[in-house]
């Protein structure tokens, strides 16, 4: 168990240290034309296009090498992810999504029971993962449904991803996908956008959390928001106060609380059931 919150601690800073290439959408579980018709999103959230070249895409017996056709890599046609763009790789072959071209093809299966993605660097950085933490399954997606980061900063846990709903690209056999395979994320496109302010420094004694919803097409009053405390990387959430208006300020006090570093979550919640976050790691003063 030390061993996992270690890895989530590590998770927390990678994510932090943000304007990375992200893991941004898993379709593990196929489209309905067939389970075997996976495919996987990266999105590059920097205002600069970056080569691909020599970064990996890895789970368990998997090495998706982006730049070079070896390993699981089948057909690399491009290799360059846009600025505030797209990746978007398919398995077997091109017809996986139908109407957008692969970038790249590759052969091997994200299994049902789960798996952990791992984005990585050529210097051998770990830059994003997904599923990570997920003991059983996945954190969100079905047979023929992705799953959606809620956000490209949003860290990875059960609170950071959604399943996906039938969007306007279509399968082998001409089905919607559940799914947005290179576009933006429907989770993304019609959930809250939180912001978080902090004190500056560990944090002790009473801590006021300041923060700001909004939404692209609910009104701000008909957001709920709560706060919550993460201590295994945003995997498990303990609440802090909940039923919380669209902005506002908090009074916390740490007293009883496990010090250590922590992430501090704004979750803000539409009556839709679509939700952000603002995600800030500190550290929790004794
Ligand atoms: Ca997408
Ligand atoms: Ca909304």
């Amino acid at each position: 168990m030390v061993k996992v919150a270690a890895a989530c601690v590590a998770l927390a800073v990678s994510f932090l240290g943000a304007g990375q290439v992200v893991i941004n959408e898993v379709g593990w579980g196929g489209t309905a034309a067939s389970p075997y018709d996976e495919w996987i999103e990266l999105y590059n959230p920097t205002d600069q296009p970056i080569d691909l070249s020599g970064w990996t895409l890895a789970w368990e017996g998997v090495a998706i090498p982006l730049g070079e056709e070896a390993g699981n890599t089948i057909r690399v046609v491009n290799s360059v992810i846009p600025a505030y763009g797209f990746l978007l790789l398919e398995r077997g072959g091109d017809d996986t999504v139908v109407g957008r071209e692969a970038d790249v093809l590759y052969r091997g299966a994200l299994a049902n029971r789960g798996e952990v993605l791992q984005l990585i660097d050529p210097e051998g950085n770990v830059v994003s993962t997904a599923n990570l933490g997920c003991v059983e399954g996945w954190w969100a997606g079905a047979k023929g449904a992705s799953m959606e980061r809620v956000a490209p900063e949003a860290p990875d846990g059960r609170f950071f991803w959604r399943t996906g709903q039938a969007g306007e690209l279509l399968d082998a056999q001409g089905a919607p996908i559940r799914g947005t395979p290179g576009a933006p994320n429907l989770a993304y496109l019609v959930s809250p956008r939180v912001e978080l302010v902090l004190p500056e420094g560990p944090l002790t004694g009473l801590v006021t959390w300041q923060w700001q919803a909004a939404d692209p097409d609910t009104p701000e009053s008909e957001l709920v928001v709560g706060l919550y405390v993460s201590y295994d990387g945003g995997a498990t959430l303990q609440p802090v106060a909940e039923g919380l208006p669209a902005s506002g300020s908090y009074d916390w006090d740490t007293a009883g609380w496990e010090p250590g570093p922590v992430l501090l979550v704004v979750r803000a919640q539409d009556p839709d059931g679509f939700w952000g976050a603002a995600v800030q790691e500190v550290e929790l003063a004794g």
